[in-house]
């Protein structure tokens, strides 16, 4: 594995650790405050490219890779969670257009998801009774004349309002088929028969919102299924392991800020006459979080570096993922700790560094799942 970015990757990573810091930070504070994402600054982030990182450039990408992508989520997620959070989810809807979208599809939605105008991609397969058993989802999709009818609803749909393009799972043969029953289609921001629904009041994330969406007879031309019918499972997954990159590198991206940020404080907070960095026990918590941001990132390059060479990475993902989200779990804590009384309170960020970080080791798959799918990786 190359551990030295070559030059395309690390001009990715200037390129958005330069936005993170002039643009994005600056705002973090008052979007996790009004639970509001600009929409100039997702327009910033597509004009730098940064919403179709790893699609190809004929369809509108940067085509730089999964690396690339990886270290350019890592900046954002420093400076804001929640920005990072509608660019991983953009990108990773790109790229299942891009790849599976069968020409049609994937040149008429990429362009419009990697231009940022329009709008965001969601991605629709959870549901009220379906999370980690996405196999269990109950929302159909019936053929009706040259159209596909979508009935149902759908769970925890990142960037719901914002969203262009949403990528929705619906079942296609009746439900004792489980995974092999389900199929993947294209619906469009406006659909008749699409209602988008209030955003949840999260614990984080907040400027990101995440919202319920409902399907009732939501009519969508023929051309709207991505992929084989009943092959969308696979989609799913397949989607989900690049996914699952993008949820380590934005875990890394929070963990390094609340590290920062604590290096900072414990350089300056004062306690029986010396800085408390002066004193082991703040020093130990130091060293470890440091450790653990370096160990997640290691193992983030390495699941994205496999991807970019067309090798399996499902295993690597799972685990860049469950490290990584735990870590930032971990360090997050900590980083309140060192804080203190003012770890506790909105006027620093390390509570909101600590609340942000929480659902990494849920969503796209839970820390359990991870462990589901590396232990099948390793017994295979
Ligand atoms: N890439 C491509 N195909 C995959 C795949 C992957 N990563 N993982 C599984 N598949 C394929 C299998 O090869 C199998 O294909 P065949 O029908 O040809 O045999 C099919 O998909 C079914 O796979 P499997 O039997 O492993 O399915 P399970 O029901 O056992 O589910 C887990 C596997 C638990 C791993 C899956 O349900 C999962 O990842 N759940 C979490 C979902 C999730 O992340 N939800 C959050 C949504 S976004 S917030």
């Amino acid at each position: 594995m190359q551990v030295e970015p070559t030059e395309t990757q690390a001009l990715v990573q200037r390129t958005a650790r330069d936005f993170a810091t002039r643009v994005v930070a600056p705002l973090a504070a008052t979007i996790d405050a009004t639970a509001a994402l600009p929409d100039e600054l997702l327009a910033g982030l597509a004009g730098l490219g940064l919403m179709a990182v790893n699609v190809p450039t004929d369809l509108g990408g940067s085509g730089a890779g999964a690396v690339a992508y990886a270290l350019a989520v890592e900046e954002i997620a420093s400076a804001c969670a929640s920005t990072a959070v509608a660019m991983s989810v953009t990108n990773m809807v790109g790229e299942t257009l891009a790849r599976f979208g069968r020409g049609a599809l994937a040149s008429r939605f990429c362009p419009r998801l990697a231009g940022g105008g329009h709008g965001l991609g969601a991605f629709a397969l959870s549901e009220p009774g379906a999370g980690s058993d996405a196999g269990a989802l109950r929302t159909v999709a019936r053929r009706d004349g040259a159209s596909w009818v979508i009935d149902g609803a759908k769970q925890w749909i990142s960037g719901g309002p914002q969203a262009d393009v949403f990528v929705v799972w619906a079942r296609t043969r009746p439900p004792e088929t489980g995974v092999r029953g389900l199929s993947c289609f294209v619906v469009e921001r406006g659909a008749p028969g699409l209602a988008v629904g209030k955003p949840e009041d999260k614990m984080g994330l907040r400027g990101s919102s995440t919202v319920p969406l409902e399907f009732a007879a939501c009519r969508v031309p023929e051309g709207a299924l991505l992929g084989a019918e009943n092959e969308g499972f696979k989609i799913a997954m397949a989607a989900l392991d690049g996914g699952r990159i993008g949820i380590a590198a934005q875990a890394i991206g929070i963990a390094r800020a609340a590290l920062r940020e604590s290096l900072e404080y414990a350089q300056a907070r004062r306690t029986f006459g010396v800085p408390i960095a002066q004193h082991q026990a703040i020093q130990h918590k130091l060293a470890d979080m440091g450790t653990l941001i370096d160990a997640a990132h290691l193992l983030c390059m390495r699941a994205a570096w496999h991807k970019d060479r067309g090798e399996a990475f499902t295993r690597e993902a799972s685990m860049a993922k469950v490290f990584a989200s735990e870590a930032a779990v971990r360090v997050c804590n900590e980083a309140v700790q060192i804080h203190g009384g003012y770890g506790y309170i909105r006027e620093f960020a390390a509570e909101r560094h600590l609340r942000d970080a929480r659902v990494t080791t849920i969503y796209e798959g839970t820390s359990e799942i991870q462990r589901i799918v590396i232990a099948r990786g390793l017994l295979e």
